[in-house]
């Protein structure tokens, strides 16, 4: 009976020690979506002068921006960027309205990904290329977050610096992007062709998404792997509410109006920041469609059991940040 009772009251202790600890996590990254820790600056590398930075809430110069989270990516990175710049440069040679950039985020890596990025600097301009340096790793949200919040583009695409999505399905997130964001600036009627729409200001996001290929995944994985997805999934469910199948795909695009929402407020810095970006898109009523992307599975994820425990920790510090209102919702923009 008396061990029975120091069971309970060690239990008891866990579970307030570690409400508490969440508690304190979540206080003390209140303010991560502020954080600054070094400023971004565009450098060109010919003349060594610095550029202009621009911020989000700038109006848009480019039509589109990439942003390219990247970590330790001097292997990755050259092949899948290289077939990128073809794509965009074949694009504008054919359409003169079509203007483009490429911001790569270079999280810290300790291998030659600074001087591969820099490479293509050189060989495009830093008009149409540019690195920012983080320093140090701060994680895949964090670089991101960082690169929306510099970007020029109406239109902005996140996606893997290793090129696991063909970048031609781009134009499918682009035309479904410009559907859905014709029909909220006409209030659900498609048919208005009114000279005032701006596809930048209208807040919309749009999700690539490997659900299609989940069957044939779940028949190929080994079982354990299985098991978490579907854990991940419960936990996913339980932090951001139903509604998408496939919160993780590396390749999203925003609108200019939906990034400076988002963007502006998320606080995740490493791999759960996409299910953040799910919880804020429901709590700004920004409409997210998910469109089927092709996806290769790229050697050399960075990805590893080691990360289930800390996505589990970010998501459980972000429902309670929110839901106890610590983490506050800023609508300035
Ligand atoms: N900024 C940043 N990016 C990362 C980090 N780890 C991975 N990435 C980037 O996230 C993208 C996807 O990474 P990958 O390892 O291929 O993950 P997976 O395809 O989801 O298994 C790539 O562009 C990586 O460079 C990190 O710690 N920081
Ligand atoms: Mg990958």
């Amino acid at each position: 009976m008396e061990f029975m009772c120091l069971i309970v009251t060690l239990s008891v202790i866990l579970v307030l020690g570690l409400v508490f600890v969440i508690f304190l996590e979540a206080y003390r990254r209140r303010n991560n979506h502020q954080h600054i820790e070094v400023p971004a600056i565009f450098e060109d590398p010919n003349s060594l002068k610095q550029v202009p930075c621009p911020h989000v809430v700038d109006p848009a110069s480019k039509y589109i921006s990439l942003i390219i989270p990247a970590f330790n990516e001097e292997h990755r990175l050259p092949g899948a960027l290289e077939e990128t710049m073809i794509y965009l440069q074949q694009r504008a040679s054919k359409d003169p309205s079509f203007s483009y950039e490429v911001v790569i985020v270079d999280d810290g890596s300790v291998d030659g990904t600074k001087r591969v990025a820099f490479e293509f600097v050189r060989k495009y301009t830093v008009d149409k290329v540019r690195v920012i340096l983080l320093g140090r790793n701060h994680g895949k949200g964090e670089a991101i977050r960082k690169g929306m919040l510099h970007s020029r583009g109406e239109l902005l695409l996140m996606l893997d610096a290793d090129g696991a999505t063909k970048i031609t399905d781009l134009e499918k997130l682009e035309n479904q992007i410009r559907a859905v964001a014709e029909k909220e600036f006409h209030h659900g009627d498609s048919s208005g062709n009114d000279p005032s729409f701006r596809i930048s200001d209208t807040p919309v996001v749009v999700f690539g998404s490997r659900a299609h290929l989940e069957e044939k995944a779940l028949a190929t994985r080994k079982w354990y792997r299985n098991f978490l997805m579907k854990g991940f999934h419960l936990v996913v469910l339980l932090a951001a509410g139903p509604g998408i199948r496939d919160t993780q795909c590396g390749f999203k695009m925003f609108t200019r109006a939906a990034a400076r929402k988002l963007f502006s407020n998320v606080r995740l810095k490493r791999w759960c920041f996409d299910v953040e970006l799910v919880f804020l898109c429901k709590w700004f009523r920004i409409p997210i469609s998910e469109i089927s992307v092709n996806w290769s599975e790229i050697p050399g994820s960075k990805v590893n059991l080691l990360s289930i425990p800390n996505m589990v920790w970010e998501l459980l510090l972000m429902s309670v940040g929110y839901r106890i209102g610590i983490w506050r919702i800023s609508n300035s923009t």
